[in-house]
């Protein structure tokens, strides 16, 4: 007898249960750590939280305002940050919340954002590099940077070392780094972040940024250790954000599509980085990397190799130094 899998969809009662399943998978994703369960309070803490104006930054931001904390969004557009930042004060009943503007693909940016924070805040207890963005088209910025480099990793790497000193006085601090599960397929080669040796397919270029972020975080961990500042890396989960808005409408459709069942919202995609940054149960934790369920799991070999971590580290210090 022929029978081929696709016919068990052809069955109402199989197509019926099938789509029961999604249902509860759904339902079911929330990870184990539920941020309004968690009474921490973040009243006279200062957070900065880039990318907060859409997506899973958002809601990050919005979770700060709600404890109370200063909260600063640190976006490129002035539009679309406003109106997140009149969003977030509503939503939180919060006032404290404040917009400024950065590009983190640009070094002239991020230098003159670090700027301003430090002239205006006293203290930053938090910093959470979640702006991101995926498939790009190629692109050199005016730094002579790859733009996903730039933009991912170069610019989020000097701006966490120009807050450094800052945290540090405020310590005990946090930094968050959202990288993601993809870093597993990424490469570290020099050379890609001029623009060399890259090819754009499949979400390769992300990916090699997303692996730098976890190498450089953990690098930085190990600097940091016996300041009070901890330093970690998530994996937000894959979440239905902008985040395809450079892919063409079919893939986006796609996305959407998979995404009612099997997708992460903007904000349970914004609970790992949330646990990372505020939870009491993460509290002494450094230069570890948190799975979109908030487990502590290893990230790829690559990432966890020290030799590695300190020539990538020096490279981006040299890189961002001479820029
Ligand atoms: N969604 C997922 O499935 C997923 C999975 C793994 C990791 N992540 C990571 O999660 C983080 C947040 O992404 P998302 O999914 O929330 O995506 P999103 O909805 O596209 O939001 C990205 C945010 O980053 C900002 N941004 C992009 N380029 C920037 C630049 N050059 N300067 C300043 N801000 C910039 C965007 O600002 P504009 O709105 O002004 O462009 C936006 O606020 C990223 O680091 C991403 O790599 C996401
Ligand atoms: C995270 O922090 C490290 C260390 O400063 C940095 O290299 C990396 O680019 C940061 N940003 C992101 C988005 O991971
Ligand atoms: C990278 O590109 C440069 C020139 O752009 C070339 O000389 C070099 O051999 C390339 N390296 C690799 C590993 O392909
Ligand atoms: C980038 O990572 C994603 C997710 O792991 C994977 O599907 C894709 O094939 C990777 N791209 C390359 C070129 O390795």
């Amino acid at each position: 007898m022929a029978w081929v899998w696709t016919d068990v969809f052809n069955h109402p009662f199989w197509a019926l249960s099938t789509l029961i399943f999604g249902l509860v998978l759904r339902l079911h994703r929330r990870g184990p750590w539920d941020p309004r369960a968690c009474r921490v309070q973040l009243k006279g803490k200062t957070a900065v939280v880039t990318g907060a104006n859409t997506g899973i930054g958002k809601f990050i931001a919005l979770d700060f305002a709600r404890r109370g904390a200063r909260v600063i969004l640190a976006c490129r557009s002035e539009a679309r940050g406003r109106a997140a930042l009149q969003e977030i004060q509503k939503l939180s009943g919060n006032a404290n919340v404040h917009l400024r503007l950065v590009d983190t693909s640009s070094l002239a940016s991020v230098r003159a954002f670090a700027e301003g924070v430090l002239r205006e805040e006293k203290e930053l207890h938090i910093l959470v590099n979640n702006a991101g963005a995926s498939g790009l088209p190629r692109e050199i910025t005016s730094d002579g940077l790859e733009v996903s480099f730039a933009t991912n990793h170069v610019g989020p790497f000097l701006l966490t070392n120009l807050l450094l000193d800052l945290l540090k006085r405020s310590a005990p601090a946090r930094i968050v780094n959202v990288s993601s599960v993809n870093h597993w397929r990424g490469k570290v080669d020099f050379s890609h972040f001029k623009g060399e040796n890259l090819s754009y397919g499949m979400d390769s270029v992300y990916n090699h940024t997303k692996l730098h972020n976890i190498i450089c975080t953990n690098e930085l961990a190990r600097r940091l250790q016996g300041t009070g500042v901890a330093a970690n890396s998530v994996h937000p989960g894959v979440v239905m954000t902008e985040v395809m808005r450079h892919y063409n409408i079919l893939i986006r459709f796609l996305f959407k599509l998979i995404g009612i069942f099997f997708f992460k919202s903007s904000e349970e995609g914004a609970v790992s980085s949330i646990y990372c940054a505020v939870a009491e149960e993460t509290e002494g934790i450094t230069g570890k990397y948190f799975d979109s369920d908030c487990s502590l799991v290893l990230p790829a070999p690559l990432a966890r190799d020290q030799a590695v971590a300190v020539k990538d580290f020096e490279f981006c210090e040299r890189l961002t130094s001479k820029l």
